[in-house]
């Protein structure tokens, strides 16, 4: 048997996708902070970083110490997810292919050549006990780094003192159960925006009343103190970068959509609720809550200070029909499944439900049409000879072994 490997150029991605996407971060920032956001999270892409061992690519897109520096020149914060495994709909969730050949590995468990982890609860249990001895590494080691930086495990319930668990979902008002512990913070890592999109699936959308009335809701539900939408701007997975299942765009559904244009009114809604919510911020932090009752499904979410701020949240979580409520001998109306925000305790300055912010819809112009003959090229790919050809096997070869994932093709003669 002989196989000559080949690379048909997929394994290659083209340079002008680096340089379009840096020259996209300064704008991209300043709509994020336009948008209402302070801080910008991002995952560690190490097979980008160090496609070979020892080999490190910190140039052009996989600038990552540029990019922080972009955000905090335009004054946000940076929420890094330094992985090593991130998933991200990644190819090998991140992972460099080449971990594989390193001898004695085992993947996401408590063994010495390979310790680092993401989004671990799901996989915990299938190791047993050498799950949870791994998991505690893991916190061991991150606060052993003494960076002066709270550290946070997605989606692990069980997340060990003082790293904190935090949730990834569309509801997580409605399905987590909170920090596991009284001095850890609420922190929502993933409320998805909308859903990555799988090959030959629907696409998944999400109303900007949906994810405004969901946030909120976390907020006062479960003290949240942190939202990352995911994604906010999720962009291109070039050439070979996504995971198997993955088509390359990426949460084109997201407030800026794959291009970074901004999608609305997604985008401008969450822009007004951003905005209500930092009216209320101080109050919110520091004030006392107290739930009054308004009706089955309704209630009032009533923040107080000690020099007579006052901040409301009328919830409506009944989704039939909009119902009229008495708060504080005003009457106010509230559409099925709404949140309205008083930063006054008076005057209703945003609701979940009633969308302000403008429409707009994307069209698209040919630019190139491929419709001439004479603009296709055809690759004509040299079949070799079995004679000049060098890797041999008498057995069945395994595909990734021998290509090492650097194309997904690979020609073979049997005889
Ligand atoms: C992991 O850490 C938790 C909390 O720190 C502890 O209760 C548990 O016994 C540890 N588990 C193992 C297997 O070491
Ligand atoms: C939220 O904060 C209030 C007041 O401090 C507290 O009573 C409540 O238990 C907290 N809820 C959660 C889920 O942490
Ligand atoms: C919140 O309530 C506590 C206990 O009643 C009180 O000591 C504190 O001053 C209150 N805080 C504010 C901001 O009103
Ligand atoms: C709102 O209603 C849904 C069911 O429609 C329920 O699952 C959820 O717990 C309710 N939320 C609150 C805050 O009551
Ligand atoms: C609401 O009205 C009642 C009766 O008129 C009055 O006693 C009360 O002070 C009012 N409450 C507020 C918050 O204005
Ligand atoms: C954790 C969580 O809230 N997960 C939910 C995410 O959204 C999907 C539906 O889109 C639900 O099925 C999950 O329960």
């Amino acid at each position: 048997m002989s196989m000559p490997s080949t690379d048909d150029g997929c394994g290659k991605r083209p340079a002008v996708a680096g340089i379009i996407i840096t020259t996209m971060w300064p704008s991209l920032i300043a709509k994020a902070k336009e948008g209402g956001l302070d801080a910008i999270q991002t995952y560690v892409f190490w097979n980008l970083h160090e496609p070979q061992p020892g080999q490190y690519d910190f140039t052009g897109r996989n600038d990552i110490v540029s990019f922080i520096k972009q955000v905090q020149q335009q004054g946000l914060y940076v929420s890094l997810r330094i992985g090593p495994f991130i998933e991200a709909e990644w190819g090998y969730g991140g992972l460099p292919f080449w971990l594989h050949d390193v001898p004695g590995i085992v993947f996401r468990t408590n063994n010495d050549p390979f310790k680092i982890e993401n989004e671990y609860q799901n996989i915990e249990r299938a190791f047993h006990e050498e799950g949870t001895l791994y998991l505690n590494w893991t916190a061991q080691m991150a606060v052993d780094q003494n960076t002066g930086e709270p550290w946070m495990m997605c989606k692990q319930d069980d997340a060990p003192d003082p790293v904190i668990n935090t949730c990834n979902g569309m509801r997580c008002d409605e399905t987590w159960n909170g920090p596991n512990s009284p001095n850890k913070p609420s922190i929502w890592t993933e409320n998805w925006t909308s859903f990555f999109q799988p090959y030959g699936e629907d696409v998944v959308m999400r109303s900007a009343q949906d994810l405004a009335f969901h946030t909120t809701m976390f907020i006062l539900k479960l003290n949240g103190s942190f939202v990352n939408y995911y994604m906010y701007h999720g962009g291109t997975n070039f050439g070979r970068t996504p995971a198997s299942f993955m088509i390359t765009g990426y949460y084109d559904q997201a407030p800026l959509d794959e291009y970074g244009l901004t999608r609305q009114p997604k985008y401008g809604h969450l822009k007004d609720l951003h905005a209500a919510l930092r009216m209320c911020s101080q109050t919110l932090l520091y004030g006392n809550l107290t739930i009054e009752d308004l009706g089955e499904y309704q209630d009032a979410y009533v923040y107080e200070g000690n020099s007579g701020e006052c901040v409301a949240f009328l919830v409506n979580n009944g989704s039939r029909e909009s119902i009229q409520v008495v708060f504080r001998n005003t009457s106010y109306t509230l559409p099925s499944k709404s949140i309205s925000i008083l930063p006054d305790c008076k005057t209703v300055f945003f609701n979940t439900a009633m969308v302000n912010a403008q429409v707009n819809t994307r069209s698209y112009q040919p630019i190139i049409r491929f419709d001439s003959p004479q603009k296709w090229e055809v690759f004509s790919e040299p079949i070799p000879q079995f004679d000049q050809t060098s890797l041999r096997s008498d057995t069945l070869p395994e595909q990734m072994n021998s290509t090492k994932d650097t194309s997904d093709y690979m020609w073979y003669t049997m005889r």
